[in-house]
């Protein structure tokens, strides 16, 4: 079985438009766990640090804007090729390209305020979890009850 762990936030619209239990609901009815969970105000250090692969680039100033404008919701998620089947969860960076039922499909308008982000690979996951997250901040010893099923026949 292929468990991953992957880095999730739930934005400062999707924050301020009271969204926080409804997109978290999206990821907890597939069975992931959730390892990690807090809400916090990025700094320009944090948003620096999440996406120094965009630095430099004619969009990041106004990303960076976005992320301090208010609170996000920080998550480490593990579970069953958890990458793939949470970026399915999110969909496409545009909503104008994301399929409908998408979080981003049917919460978002415009890709700068795209309501969701999703770690793309397993070394992005692991990083960005280190870079929003203590390890003590992490919990691990536990069961989801998906967890208990998938072992129990496989
Ligand atoms: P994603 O992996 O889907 O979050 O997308 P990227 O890492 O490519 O981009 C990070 C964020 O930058 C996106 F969520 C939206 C924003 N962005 C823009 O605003 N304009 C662009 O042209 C590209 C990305």
């Amino acid at each position: 079985m292929n468990t991953e762990k992957t880095f999730v936030a739930l934005k400062p619209d999707a924050v301020k438009r009271g969204l926080i239990g409804e997109l978290i609901s999206r990821f907890e009815r597939k069975g992931y766990k959730i390892i990690g969970l807090k809400m916090i105000q990025p700094t320009n250090a944090l948003i620096e640090e999440h996406y120094k692969e965009h630095i430099g680039k004619p969009f990041y100033a106004g990303l960076v804007r976005y992320f301090l404008s208010g609170p996000i919701v920080a998550m480490a998620v593990e579970g069953v090729n958890v990458i793939k089947g949470v970026r399915q969860i999110v969909g496409a960076t545009n909503p104008d390209n994301a399929d409908v039922g998408t979080i981003r499909a049917d919460y978002a308008q415009i890709m700068s305020q795209n309501a969701v982000h999703a770690s793309d690979c397993v070394e992005s996951g692991e990083r960005e979890i280190n870079v929003w997250f203590k390890p003590e901040e992490l919990c691990t010893n536990w069961k989801t009850v998906s967890e208990m099923l998938i072992e129990e026949l496989s």
